[in-house]
């Protein structure tokens, strides 16, 4: 008897495929720098289904290994990684996905092709795209930090396409005292023979087979003295190896049993007198490296998407090819319906990861305004904050849809809901986010200018059929100046109990601007089997709850408190 067999979902060419990338991009990027880009896109769209998605697959089926004595007994700490994750090494630099955000051959728009790029890569990548983060973070720290002699080596190797030439970064904030609050690090730097060395424990050092590391340590002055908190910590450069290949007075403890991402080595590391270079003189190395984190913290919102992108394109595809109850997916309206969720879901994220990349993009080339800087500022602990939930729903969703197959590690799926986890988690919690965009409202005033950028936004979309949603995100985003103003009345306490909630809010009135002008931009330019998709997902974003505020009076907290402690 032959028993039945079912068809497997089928990735096709993830730039091709992808309606929303390319719509994008045509709204966003000059005709002619598109047209020249538009090449490597494409090539890199079908690399990632066939060449860079078997690499993907090596470096998971391979996982790193952490060997400390060599047969003779000598201490050696090398981390042994898969062949895969070499190559996919070597393919991040000839692709140029950092080097094209660097070299800057299309001004401001650069970043929006290079991440276009990442966002191909990611799903594909084994999660490659976190060393590529820290180094391009790393990059970004030595323009506005370095000297000569960091721009001239360590720069140069970061933002090469040569892969014999290309390095990347690791950044090392983490120790046993604290993930979110970097403040406490133990670590210390000593000034020996006119050079510093460091001394510390880094508790989660990710992508730690990188060539360098940018990291903290708190400076001991003749008497062993040190300043506390994190304007006491100093941001240090450090390269793991010495001209031989030897280890720079680092000990690789182990390498973390971590529940996804797991072809990425994240080593527990002592530094025991590792010569460092001072980055950006004495102290304030919290605010030094948040040059650095605030680029990851994009990435990570891409990276979201991206997930978001893959999971949604298999699950639409299986619903062609799997039939339940004499009718394929596609045709039961309940599925629909969750398809269509998710994809509400990634557009709304889409739209705000790459707002956000395409006002770092002005930033680095000089064109932003200020009111443009400050919502960078603002925006970027919300894009990644919001997309990261997004994702983990989305992902768990689309497996759901897929059923079974889809909780299999085999079919290749099951891996995103374990990777996806830690989204939410590295690069700043839920809960620490929210608070930075408290931080950012404060140091930077960076509220109004987001007010402004919304309510402008949403001015100039002029189509009668999108005019009723504009009119209700009108009124959401003045509930959202009427909570503010609420807070500043009402104090710290209030302001961090509700900072989520705030956060949620910002972020969704913000994706309904962006999608409403994306939809009348393609009315006018798309035909209209595509410009009928982004105005419904315009409509069906618009009708969500824009504003899930919580009002956390005192009573509110007290409830809040027997509920989580049963005090
Ligand atoms: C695939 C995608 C990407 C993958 C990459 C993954 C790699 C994972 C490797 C990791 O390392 S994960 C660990 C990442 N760790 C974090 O992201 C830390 C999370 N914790 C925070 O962000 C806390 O909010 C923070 C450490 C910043 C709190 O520190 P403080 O010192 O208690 O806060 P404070 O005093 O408000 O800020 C110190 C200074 O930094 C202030 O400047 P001033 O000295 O001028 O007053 C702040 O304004 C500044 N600052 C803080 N956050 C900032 C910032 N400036 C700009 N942007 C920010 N986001």
């Amino acid at each position: 008897m032959e028993y039945f067999i079912q068809e497997a979902p089928k990735l096709k060419n993830q730039y091709e495929d992808d309606i929303l990338l390319k719509s994008y991009l045509k709204k966003e990027i000059p005709s002619e720098i598109l047209a020249e880009i538009e090449p490597d896109l494409r090539n890199l769209g079908e690399r990632v289904i066939t060449d860079i998605l078997e690499m993907g697959h090596d470096a998971e089926a391979h996982e790193p290994e952490l060997i400390n004595f060599d047969a003779w007994g000598n201490r050696i700490d090398e981390i042994r990684v898969a062949r895969g994750w070499k190559e996919l090494d070597k393919v991040s630099a000839e692709e140029g996905l950092v080097s094209i955000g660097f070299k800057r051959k299309y001004n401001e728009y650069s970043r929006i092709y290079q991440f276009a790029k990442i966002y191909l890569f990611t799903p594909s990548s084994a999660i490659y795209t976190c060393p590529l983060a820290m180094t391009d973070g790393a990059a970004r720290l030595i323009e506005v930090y370095g000297d000569d002699e960091l721009k001239n080596e360590p720069y140069k190797h970061l933002t090469s396409r040569d892969p014999a030439e290309f390095w990347t970064s690791g950044q090392w904030m983490t120790e046993r005292t604290g993930g979110s609050d970097v403040g406490t690090a133990e670590t210390v730097a000593r000034l020996e023979n006119g050079e510093y060395r460091l001394y510390g424990l880094k508790w989660f050092a990710s992508a730690a087979t990188s060539q360098i590391a940018m990291t903290l340590a708190r400076i001991e002055d003749e008497n062993g003295n040190v300043v506390e908190g994190s304007r006491g910590l100093s941001l240090f450069y450090v390269k793991l190896r010495d001209e031989n290949g030897k280890l720079n007075n680092i000990i690789i403890h182990r390498l973390k049993d971590k529940l996804g991402t797991r072809a990425l080595p994240t080593a527990e590391l002592e530094l025991v007198g590792t010569p460092a270079k001072l980055v950006g003189g004495p102290g304030k190395g919290v605010k030094k490296i948040a040059t650095l984190f605030n680029i990851t913290r994009i990435y990570n919102a891409v990276t979201s998407v991206s997930f978001m992108r893959r999971v949604i394109a298999l699950a639409r595809d299986y619903s062609f090819k799997r039939v339940a109850f004499k009718k394929k997916l596609s045709e039961h309206p309940l599925h629909l319906e969750a398809l269509a969720d998710m994809e509400v879901e990634y557009q709304g994220a889409f739209h705000l990861a790459f707002y956000v990349v395409k006002l770092l993009g002005k930033e680095e080339c000089n064109v932003a305004t200020e009111d443009e800087k400050a919502v960078l500022r603002i925006l970027t602990p919300i894009a990644k904050l919001y997309t990261a939930k997004q994702a983990i729903n989305v992902v768990s969703e689309a497996i759901e849809a897929i059923g079974g197959a889809g909780y299999l590690e085999d079919t290749d799926i099951a891996k995103y809901l374990r990777d996806v986890q830690v989204l939410s988690i590295w690069e700043g919690t839920t809960n620490v986010l929210s608070l930075d965009v408290w931080r950012a409202i404060k140091k930077e005033n960076a509220f109004n200018p987001l007010m402004n950028d919304i309510k402008a936004r949403l001015q100039k979309i002029k189509h009668p059929e999108l005019q009723p949603l504009v009119e209700t995100v009108q009124k959401a985003v003045k509930r959202v100046e009427t909570f503010f103003s609420q807070c500043l009345k009402e104090g710290q306490e209030f302001i961090e109990a509700s900072a989520r909630s705030f956060a949620y809010s910002l972020a969704r009135i913000t994706i309904a601007s962006l999608i409403l002008e994306h939809a009348e931009w393609a009315l006018k330019n798309e035909p209209e089997n595509i410009h009928k998709i982004y105005s419904v997902a315009a409509k069906r974003w618009c009708q969500k709850d824009l504003t899930p505020l919580i009002f956390p009076n005192s009573a509110h907290q007290k409830e809040s408190k027997l509920l989580a402690l049963y005090q």
